[in-house]
């Protein structure tokens, strides 16, 4: 693997699972693999589990990590090509990005939608500035369009709690009182399409995500039926994806808050959410800290799912 952005990138899932899984039962197994070498973090937003996982995992491989938070202490960057840099940013990312890749073996990129433009969003112009320029395997911390590492860590996840070998993963849309990217659920659906599980996608009329994420999965505007016999529910507020409302919070409408009542219409489903989480708006406490509630083993398999990718990143495999 040269580069890892997105599910394709991966290959065959069957064996990605199972080399997570010889991970998990010993993770220290191959801490001879990153011996001198450096993983570079690039954070262009604030995180909690990549940033500790994804060095946790390094740490596993034996390898030096370098954490770099480009809006705390690094120049102001400018990401447009051609423009007169006569204002606040001092230095260009067509410049940041091949130094940076001189210090290290493997590049980490954090990048979010920036919800001014809905093409240069989905177009993923800072990644694609990453592998192109910086000289190194490239992998995505989340962009603007997909966070396939928590997409992996979900995968994962299920793989550990289904109790049938193709179980109903249903996602909802639940409130939030500001507007998130679209990239979780994005990817969330692009994986859970390539493992060939059933996924039903539930939220209110204007949450359209776009087709090429929706694939074959069923979208059911009737929220009861989606839950019904659910295995897995999967919840996550985005922002409209389709034109002219993109990136706007349409609506924050509670009665989307995942609640006991919901969860009672499941086949006594695992909640998962991939954090942070808004208690009392996108989940009730009481589900979240419910047995049914798998957020932080899930959590927990960020680490296995950074590990895999470092290590097929190290070796090219
Ligand atoms: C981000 C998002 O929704 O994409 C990161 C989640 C992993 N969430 C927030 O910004 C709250
Ligand atoms: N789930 C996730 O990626 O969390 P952080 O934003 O805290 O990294």
């Amino acid at each position: 693997m040269k580069h890892f952005t997105c599910v394709q990138d991966i290959g065959d899932l069957r064996e990605a699972l199972r080399e997570a899984f010889e991970i998990k039962r010993d993770r220290f197994q191959f801490n001879e693999l990153g011996k001198n070498k450096t993983l570079l973090m690039v954070f262009f937003n604030a995180s909690l589990r990549t940033r500790l996982s994804t060095q946790k995992a390094a740490m596993n491989l034996g390898m030096n990590t370098i954490v770099l938070d480009v809006n705390q202490g690094a120049w102001k960057l400018e990401t447009e090509r051609g423009v007169v840099m006569d204002g606040d940013k001092s230095e260009h990312l067509l410049e940041a990005i091949p130094v940076m890749g001189c210090y290290c073996d493997v590049i980490g990129v954090r990048s979010f939608a920036r919800f001014e433009n809905r093409e240069e969003d989905y177009g993923e112009r800072v990644l694609e500035q990453f592998i192109r320029y910086s000289g190194r395997p490239v992998f995505s911390m989340e962009a603007a369009t997909r966070h396939p590492l928590q997409s992996f860590a979900d995968l994962i996840t299920i793989e550990e709690y289904k109790k049938t070998d193709c179980p109903k993963v249903v996602m909802s849309w639940a409130p939030h009182p500001k507007a998130l990217p679209q990239a979780v659920p994005n990817s969330f659906a692009e994986w859970i399409n390539a493992a060939g599980y059933e996924l039903v996608i539930t939220h209110p009329e204007g949450y359209e995500l776009d087709p090429a994420f929706v694939g074959n999965a069923r979208v059911e505007y009737d929220r009861e039926k989606a839950f019904a016999g659910a295995d897995f529910v999967y919840a996550k507020n985005w922002s409209a994806y389709a034109a002219p409302h993109y990136g706007e919070v349409l609506n924050k409408d509670r009665s989307w808050t995942v609640d006991a009542a919901k969860m009672a219409l499941t086949n006594d489903a695992r909640f998962m959410h991939c954090l942070p989480v808004r208690r009392n708006v996108i989940v009730t406490d009481e589900v979240i800290e419910s047995p049914q509630s798998i957020v932080i083993p899930e959590a927990a398999n960020r680490e296995i799912a950074a590990q895999t990718v470092l290590k097929r990143l190290l070796t090219q495999e």
